[in-house]
């Protein structure tokens, strides 16, 4: 039985790589942080099942990585822990340089100590956020970087020391420059999350408006469920390399909003331009979505634009598996039934606040 660690399996990718590892039959090793709340709800259906194991650790944290990697002995590690957020990385830049570059460091340096740079496989997190203020598009292996975040470029020294210990210590690892890949799962805060969730909610009553930044900024958008199987894909050569994963089709942010709020019954069209632009519900005429310069970024990346063609030649992954409107949609249909429960929840609650005054229950 092949066994992996996975850093950063709470997260959006960490959830969908360990479900598919353990499929694999892998023992699956997940790294957690202490926190005072719990935040495991994306892998709560996993724990308890006998090859799907927990550590507490942190990337700021060599000893305790180091640990791990010690009693574990992995065949195999996936360092997607990050923090992963573009804009907060303006807010916290050294806590995103110390968990996204020196983090890299770290792993690689357990692996070392632990005597299994000959053993042990790494894939490194990379990101389509180190092509930056793009210099070419599409993108690809060959396409120079320029980072233009403080996220971007703490990933570039993650990026680099990868290659750096495969060439130095010939060491088995991979950078997986990954374009966005969303989910029913993906962090609230993103954008193609914050709008599918704006749309249900909007649909159902709970909010009047969403409010976004950059409505022109463009993405290579795929699913993230598609993508896990790319990063065991690269481990599993005769060679370890590096590889764009993408669908190769760029859409807006405007058009994601379209599509999500068609997908949940509203029809929407976009007047104006700049920070005056308006999402207008077509049925009615009423604004449900502004433009807000609190969204908008000191620096930002606006072209994002993959081309898969070695992952699909060498991986023989398949990019279009899940097509931008099956995700759009596969998004809603989850936000929509999220934001059913929650109304019924508090109906529930509601109900049996009244039958506890007028008696009925107690
Ligand atoms: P995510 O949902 O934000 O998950 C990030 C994970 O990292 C969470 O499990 C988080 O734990 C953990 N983490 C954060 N700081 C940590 C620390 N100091 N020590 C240990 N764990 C820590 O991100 P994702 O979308 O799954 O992305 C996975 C990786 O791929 C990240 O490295 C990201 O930068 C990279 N990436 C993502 C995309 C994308 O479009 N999703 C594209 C390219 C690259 P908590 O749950 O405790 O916060
Ligand atoms: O959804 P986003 O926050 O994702 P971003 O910045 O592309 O980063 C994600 O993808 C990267 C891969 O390219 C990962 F490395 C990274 O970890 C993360 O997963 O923003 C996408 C675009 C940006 O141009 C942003 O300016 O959407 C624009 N945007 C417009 N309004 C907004 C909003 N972004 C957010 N988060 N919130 C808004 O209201």
């Amino acid at each position: 039985m092949k066994k992996a660690v996975i850093t950063g399996v709470t997260g959006q990718d960490g959830s969908f790589l360990a479900e598919f590892l353990l499929e694999k039959g892998y023992e699956v090793h997940g790294i957690i942080r202490r926190a005072s709340t719990d935040y495991r709800e994306r892998i709560a259906h996993l724990e308890g099942r006998p090859h799907f194991h927990l550590h507490y650790g942190d990337l700021a944290d060599s000893i305790g990585i180091t640990q791990v990697v010690f009693s574990v002995k992995p065949d195999e590690i996936y360092n997607l822990a990050a923090q992963s957020h573009v804009q907060v990385s303006f807010d916290s830049p050294e806590y995103t340089a110390n968990v996204d570059a020196t983090g890299v460091l770290r792993i690689l340096e357990a692996v070392r100590a632990c005597g299994l740079e000959k053993i042990c496989r790494i894939y490194q997190a990379s990101t389509s956020e180190l092509y930056g203020r793009v210099e070419a598009v599409p993108q690809d292996e060959n396409t120079p970087f320029h980072p233009y975040s403080p996220y971007a470029v703490a990933k570039q020294y993650g990026y680099w020391i990868v290659r750096e210990y495969r060439d130095a210590y010939n060491m088995f690892c991979c950078n997986g420059i990954l374009f966005n890949h969303e989910s029913e799962r993906r962090g609230e805060t993103f954008v193609t999350r914050k709008i599918t969730l704006a749309a249900a909610r909007i649909k159902q009553g709970k909010q009047d408006k969403l409010y976004l930044g950059n409505l022109g900024s463009l993405r290579d958008w795929g699913y993230a469920k598609d993508y896990v199987e790319c990063m065991w894909l690269m481990l599993q050569q005769d060679t370890p390399d590096d590889y764009v994963i993408a669908t190769g089709e760029q859409h807006s942010v405007r058009e994601f909003c379209q599509l999500a709020f068609h997908e949940a019954g509203i029809e929407l069209e976009f007047k104006g331009e700049g920070l005056h632009e308006q999402g207008i519900d077509k049925a009615t005429g009423k604004v449900l979505v502004e433009v807000s310069p609190d969204f908008y970024r000191p620096t930002d990346v606006v072209n994002l634009w993959g081309n898969p063609a070695k992952a699909k030649r060498q991986l023989g992954w398949n990019p279009s598996k899940t097509s931008f409107k099956e995700l759009v949609k596969i998004m809603v249909q989850a936000d929509m039934a999220k934001v059913a429960v929650e109304r019924a929840g508090e109906k529930v609650r509601v109900n049996l606040e009244e039958y506890l005054e007028k008696g009925i229950v107690k």
